[in-house]
């Protein structure tokens, strides 16, 4: 059996493929593979082991209905189209579950490098601007005791939640599709309506999944309805704020600070003026980026990919 992994993966899921007697061909520049080169490289391969934003829309699933198999290296897949997948017979898997502590850190860490300034103060030293100590110039806020307004109370943003609770006190507010049980019975969080969250929240932290409802949620008129001294943190995709509203609502000190390690699109160009912000922290969608969890996306991935090529039921199918 083969697959294509159209980007690299943790040495230990390469090993436990080869271990399988599944054979690899893998996408190795440094840049993303093109829709027409992933449809071409998929040809004569069983699976396809997907890294990063591919569209496996309608138009990728037709060209390539012979794949048994597609494994997603994320639990988003905001950039499958489902239904075409499930018309071809296509079974599709993500990676769930392992990802939600490292990416709550992302956030958390983003949240307190926004709220002390830390990306931008970082930026002076290295221009030579660090002359004098000052005692006034570049403040933060301070988040003890502050409210986070949770925007999709998942796995993820329970993790973020459970960490600014513990280390912070923060009350926890939260809208979600369905209310989460769990986050109101172990951290005392309260269901709030979308407005609520805007107008209560210190700290809004996104942890939704891009999906037509979501897409552009976040726009000037709903930034507006924030707090004047708030962050926006979101590590979960671009998509869901628009960044054209969001940097006014920056500029025009409509909102304290933001936090991003996604953005739309990806790559981040280098001038973009959010970079060059006081009150902004840019990561480049590192949220799950570490060695245990990569670890365990991988075998995760190698799960499914055995599954599906067997003909059987995927373990983490969407
Ligand atoms: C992935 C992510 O690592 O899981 C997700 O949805 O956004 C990341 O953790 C990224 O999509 C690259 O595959």
């Amino acid at each position: 059996m083969k697959v294509f992994i159209s980007g690299n993966i943790a040495p230990v899921g390469l090993k436990e493929l080869e271990e399988n007697n599944i054979s690899v061909t893998q996408w190795k520049e440094n840049r993303q593979i093109t829709p027409e080169e992933l449809i071409e490289a998929c040809q004569g391969q069983d699976g396809l082991i997907s890294v990063g934003p591919n569209k496996i829309d309608a138009a990728f699933l037709k060209a390539c209905s012979h794949l048994k198999v597609v494994a997603l290296h994320s639990v988003g897949y905001d950039n499958v189209d489902v239904a075409a997948a499930k018309a071809l017979n296509i079974p599709i898997g993500n990676t769930p579950g392992v990802l939600s502590a490292a990416t709550a850190d992302t956030a958390f860490l983003l949240m307190l490098a926004v709220s002390r300034k830390a990306f931008y103060s970082h930026k002076k030293i290295i221009k030579g601007e660090w002359k004098n100590y000052e005692p006034t110039p570049d403040l933060g806020i301070e988040i003890q005791g502050k409210t986070l307004g949770i925007f999709g109370m998942g796995k993820i943003g329970l993790e973020m939640a459970k960490k600014c609770t513990g280390a912070y006190g923060m009350q926890v507010i939260y809208h979600n599709r369905s209310r989460n049980e769990a986050a109101e019975k172990e951290i005392g969080a309260r269901y709030v309506s979308f407005e609520e969250l805007l107008a209560l929240s210190d700290v809004l932290s996104v942890h939704t999944a891009l999906t037509p409802d979501t897409k552009d949620k976040f726009t000037l008129d709903v930034f507006t309805q924030m707090k004047p001294n708030s962050i926006f943190i979101n590590t979960a995709r671009g998509g869901i704020h628009n960044e054209k509203d969001l940097i006014k609502a920056l500029e025009e000190k409509i909102i304290w600070g933001a936090g991003l390690d996604v953005t739309n699109p990806e790559p981040m160009d280098k001038d973009n003026p959010l970079l060059s912000m006081e009150n902004v922290a840019v990561l480049p969608h590192i949220g799950s980026a570490t060695e245990e969890t990569r670890a365990a996306m991988a075998q995760i991935i190698v799960k499914n990919v055995v599954a599906g090529l067997k003909g059987e039921k995927l373990p983490f199918e969407v």
